[in-house]
């Protein structure tokens, strides 16, 4: 049987109140919740071998899109126009079109004008973590309870393989090193957050013949430092987006070879299943896209009173609590695995 490891109605109150209304943390929560990402991140500090940097960050997206750039201003606009006309939207996360903490002025001045005009919004964030470590303090000065670091490997000889490069103190490195310095920071990056009483998302991009017989290792690593969850996800190489991986002819999983590993790793880890590898500029529920609705063209005259809006977003989730926690009760007795139950011991 599918496991569903994700469920609110077995989690202690303290983490069931970080995740009952994260889309992405809580598996019950994405049928009633939604999520929108704001693109105001275009530089990144690494590279990886399924990215070519004209697109979205991989790490968190969909492969092959691009996402509009916006200044931390508009995006502000953006998210205060969503969030008024869509009251079910609760997380606004910043996951691209590069890495988040290599842009941290624009990433943390968006996040901080949030916190100060829309503090019912949840603040979440994607990261590859070579920056982590040092920008941490920063990160959680912004009430920030979710975050996302994309770990493919623990080991430097595998993430030569993935890595080609990273910009680390004004340099470049390349090979084993570069590997090395990056899983150190992602490691570091994890632990930090974990003693800070962050939940910390963990996504690994499955690449056959290159680490899929190590993102077992991985998981049960990652799980024994604290992350809260694990979300595997499947290499989109193309010809056509023009990655290294993507012009080498390297496969991604099957959709069998995807399940057998999710399923492999859930008998230690909280797994993410619902994934649904958004665009760095979503809006909606998973698996939808309303950002045509808000464009900068038809949110810029727009004059939001988010006093109000707020009290409207308020009775609506109020309005959405009992059914949502109705639908995690009924579903709880299809979670009953070790995975959780261990996982649950271990965080009460
Ligand atoms: Fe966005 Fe990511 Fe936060 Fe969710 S998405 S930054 S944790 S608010 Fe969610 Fe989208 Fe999957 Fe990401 S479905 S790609 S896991
Ligand atoms: Fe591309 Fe993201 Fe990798 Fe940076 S971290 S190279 S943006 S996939």
């Amino acid at each position: 049987m599918r496991q569903h490891s994700s469920t609110v109605a077995q989690l202690p109150d303290a983490i069931r109140a970080k995740v009952n209304n994260h889309p992405c943390f809580s598996e019950d929560a994405h049928h009633h919740y939604a999520r929108m990402h704001v693109a105001v991140a275009p530089a990144c500090n690494i590279q990886c071998h399924y990215c070519n940097r004209k697109y979205d960050c991989s790490n968190e997206s969909r492969p092959g899109v691009v996402s509009e750039v916006l200044t931390p201003n508009q995006a502000v606009k953006k998210v205060l126009a969503v969030a008024a006309a869509i009251p079910q939207m609760t997380v606004l996360g910043i996951a691209g079109p590069g890495d988040p903490l290599a842009n941290p002025a624009r990433t943390f001045e968006t996040f901080r004008q949030l916190t100060a005009q829309a503090p019912d919004i949840k603040l979440c964030v994607s990261t590859n973590g070579l920056a982590l470590p040092a920008v941490i303090d920063e990160l959680c000065q912004h009430n920030i309870e979710h975050v996302t670091i994309t770990i493919n490997c623990v080991d430097p000889d595998i993430g030569a393989k993935i890595y080609p490069w990273i910009f680390w103190n004004n340099r470049r490195i390349k090979g084993r090193r570069a590997a090395e310095i990056l899983i150190e920071q992602q490691q570091k990056g994890l632990e930090m957050l974990v003693a800070r009483g962050v939940l910390v998302k963990v996504n690994s991009v499955l690449i056959p013949g290159i680490n899929d017989e190590h993102l077992q290792e991985v998981s049960r690593i990652v799980k024994a430092k604290g992350a809260f969850l694990h979300n595997v996800m499947p290499l989109i190489a193309e010809a056509e987006h023009g990655t290294f991986y993507g012009l080498n002819g390297q496969r991604g999983p099957t959709s069998e070879e995807l399940q057998t590993l999710q399923d492999a790793c859930a008998g230690d880890m909280r797994m993410m299943r619902h994934c649904r590898q958004c665009r760095a500029d979503a809006v909606g529920m998973l698996g939808e896209d309303r950002g045509q609705e808000f464009t900068l063209d038809k949110i810029e005259h727009l004059e939001v009173d988010y006093a109000a809006a707020m009290v409207h977003r308020a009775e609506v989730h109020a309005a959405i609590e009992p059914n949502a926690r109705a639908n995690s009760r009924a579903s709880a007795p299809r979670c009953g695995n070790a995975g959780v139950a261990a996982v649950d011991e271990q965080r009460n």
